[in-house]
């Protein structure tokens, strides 16, 4: 049972416009569809919804990578959410995620039985399993790339949400807020670079849908990709580790390809190899 201290906040939390602060405009204390509308959708088996953020890249990584393999099956558009315009609470969006946040997929590759899928992890493990690739197929190898997978997929939002959101975005500085999250952001990525001092993936000898899941939020910042001058902040040299995957995972080309899909101004769909391969060259 939490103390009682005069910190203790009114007996119901009451909505107010504009409590949501630079998210204002989108947050709302209920969950569902707030108007109709319909998605829009193209050939391929694969209908990606999302944006080019850390979780959604998360997957058009992977696509990229599946492709590079040689799975020409996982074909796909990858059609722009833009999150800050409330696209994500239209009915065709909620329909295939009812928690009304990118990324959203819809795997079609049985016309009769289409799946929807929802959560980065869920997602990246639906397309590991079902091409069989970025995940070993049993055993301790398995197991711990899971492992690694849902440690992200639970530290993320501490990152995100806690850290990034009184780095970045708060209306005004809240010590309390930023001491707690940069303690936990640090925690965090002491543990990565323990761990990457051990092997060269999170999973261990091999790449896979952990380092997937990681990279564009762990390695994005690490990297100075994040948000501005976190990487001051969190004094990320003094993981060499961390650094030294993030660049490798960076120099991946499917990474640079996947990490451009749904980017605002960049390339907003995708629908074939080519249209990435135009927004690189453009630069
Ligand atoms: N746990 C979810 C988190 C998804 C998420 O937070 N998406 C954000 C963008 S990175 C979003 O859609 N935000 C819009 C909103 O909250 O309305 C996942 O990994 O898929």
């Amino acid at each position: 049972m939490a103390t009682v201290t005069e910190n203790r906040p009114d007996e119901v939390w009451q909505y107010r416009e504009g409590n949501g602060g630079q998210f204002a405009s989108i947050n709302r204390p209920f969950a569902g569809a707030r108007f109709e509308r319909d998605l829009p959708s193209g050939k391929h088996p694969f209908q990606l919804y999302s944006l080019a953020t850390p979780n959604g890249v998360k997957v058009t990584i992977m696509f990229e990578e599946l492709l590079a393999l040689g799975h020409g099956e996982a074909e796909y558009d990858a059609w722009r959410i833009d999150i800050g315009a409330g696209d994500q609470f239209g009915s065709g969006f909620t329909a295939i995620n009812p928690n009304g946040k990118i990324p959203a997929l819809l795997d079609r590759s049985d016309p009769d039985r289409p799946i929807r899928l929802f959560e980065s992890g869920s997602i990246l493990l639906h397309l590991a399993d079902k091409f069989g690739a970025f995940i070993p197929s049993g055993g301790s190898e398995r197991a711990e790339t899971l492992n690694w997978l849902f440690w992200q997929m639970g530290t993320g939002p501490f990152l995100g949400g806690g850290f990034g959101h009184f780095f970045a975005y708060a209306p005004e500085r809240f010590d309390y807020a930023l001491d707690r999250y940069a303690m936990e952001a640090k925690r965090q990525l002491d543990l990565l670079d323990k761990r990457l001092s051990e092997v060269p993936y999170l999973a261990g000898e091999d790449y896979s849908i952990a380092d997937i899941a990681a990279w564009p939020w762990y390695g994005q910042l690490a990297r100075g990709h994040s948000y501005e001058g976190a990487d001051v902040f969190l004094d990320a040299k003094s993981y060499p580790h961390l650094l030294e995957w993030a660049e490798r995972i960076a120099e991946r080309p499917a990474v640079e390809r996947g990490k451009i899909v749904n980017k605002s101004g960049v390339l907003d769909d995708r629908h074939t190899a080519e249209d990435i391969d135009r927004a690189l060259a453009a630069g």
